[in-house]
């Protein structure tokens, strides 16, 4: 039987998000927004496409929880975007309150779902929609790393002038000004960032500004669009997310995972390494870090734990 994926936010990315997954006949599809028109509407242009792209999958849209139900996949991506000059944080009460009633949705109707979230800000609002849902934790995860990774990798590949994926690596941590990339674990053409360095092929304040891009790449985007932020690499990433979990694919992506002990924390979401296959989660990555990626990356967890005390602030049913 077809698999069943659906978008809560049919936006930019909900959009694309959609038609990604039909072209690549990943599994039917259901739009689901407040704004009732532009999911249906969305979801009716990508059907009329089908003809000339060839392909076969159902498209809904929908403002009824009730058409997502037994979803095998669910990607959130409902809320408000940050604006010019809005940080990710500010947009922590706006976006709570959405996703306080997007979980519940989720847990009426697809308790057994994998759910992806790609709602800002990421680390804290995975955090909420895990404990709102009550869904295991290995069952909620948030997209940023291969984002940020993607970001990274791209980066670099116009700096060395060579394809991106010719180009390996990693980016820890929160999503945000803190998250941690990783030069130590990057190669490019098989070739480590930290050789490269020694060789001059690239001066290390070539790659401290390419570092400090990466960690700024959203709000690059937003600056240009003016309205709206990033949707073409962050539906790809969520793609990619949900079809290592359909096809049981159990690759190891960057990802906001729960981590229990795992690089030392407990009882939160942050960017990690993690398999991905038919359940969901199946195991964080650790993979071995200097003492200052260390440093680094309880900085990025330690911003993550700050925005969710001002999370449980905004609603005290959080700290249970
Ligand atoms: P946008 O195009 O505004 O789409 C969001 C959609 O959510 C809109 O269509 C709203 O109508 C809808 N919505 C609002 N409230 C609800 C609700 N209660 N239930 C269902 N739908 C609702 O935004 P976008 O698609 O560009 O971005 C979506 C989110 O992703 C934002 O929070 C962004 O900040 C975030 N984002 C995250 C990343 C990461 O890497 C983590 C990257 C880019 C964007």
């Amino acid at each position: 039987m077809r698999k069943k994926i659906s978008l809560i936010g049919a936006g930019q990315i909900g959009g694309t998000l959609a038609h990604l997954i039909s072209t690549e006949e990943l599994a039917d599809v259901v739009l689901f927004d407040v704004v009732e028109g532009m999911a249906k509407g969305k979801a009716l242009d990508i059907a009329q496409s089908t003809s000339v792209d060839g392909f076969d999958v159902n498209l809904v849209g929908t403002s009824n929880y009730d058409d997502t139900k037994n979803s095998d996949v669910i990607i959130v991506t409902a809320g408000v975007p940050r604006k010019p000059g809005m940080s990710r944080d500010d947009l922590l009460g706006i976006n709570l309150k959405i996703i306080k009633q997007v979980a519940e949705g989720i847990a009426k109707t697809s308790p057994n779902a994998f759910v992806i979230c790609i709602t800002n800000p990421l680390d804290v609002i995975v955090m909420a929609l895990q404990k709102y849902s009550g869904l295991p934790t290995s069952k909620v995860v948030g997209m940023a790393g291969i984002l940020d990774s993607s970001r990274f990798k791209y980066f670099l590949s116009q700096e060395f002038k060579t394809p991106t994926k010719n180009i390996n690596t990693l980016v820890l941590g929160g999503h945000g000004d803190t998250m941690v990339p990783l030069p130590n674990h990057t190669t490019v053409n098989g070739k480590s960032l930290k050789q490269l360095v020694t060789e001059n092929k690239i001066t290390k304040e070539k790659l401290d500004a390419i570092i400090n891009r990466t960690r700024k790449g959203g709000a690059e985007i937003i600056k240009f669009l003016e309205k709206g932020s990033a949707f073409y690499a962050p539906a790809a990433a969520g793609v990619e997310m949900a079809k290592s979990y359909i096809k049981n694919l159990k690759k190891t992506l960057p990802c906001a995972a729960y981590l229990n002990g795992e690089y030392g924390f407990k009882n939160l979401y942050a960017g990690v390494p993690a398999i991905i296959g038919s359940q969901g989660v199946e195991k964080v990555v650790e993979i071995k870090l200097e003492e200052k990626e260390k440093e680094n990356f309880k900085v990025s967890i330690n911003a993550v734990k700050e925005l969710f005390e001002a999370a449980i602030k905004i609603d005290p049913d959080l700290s249970n």
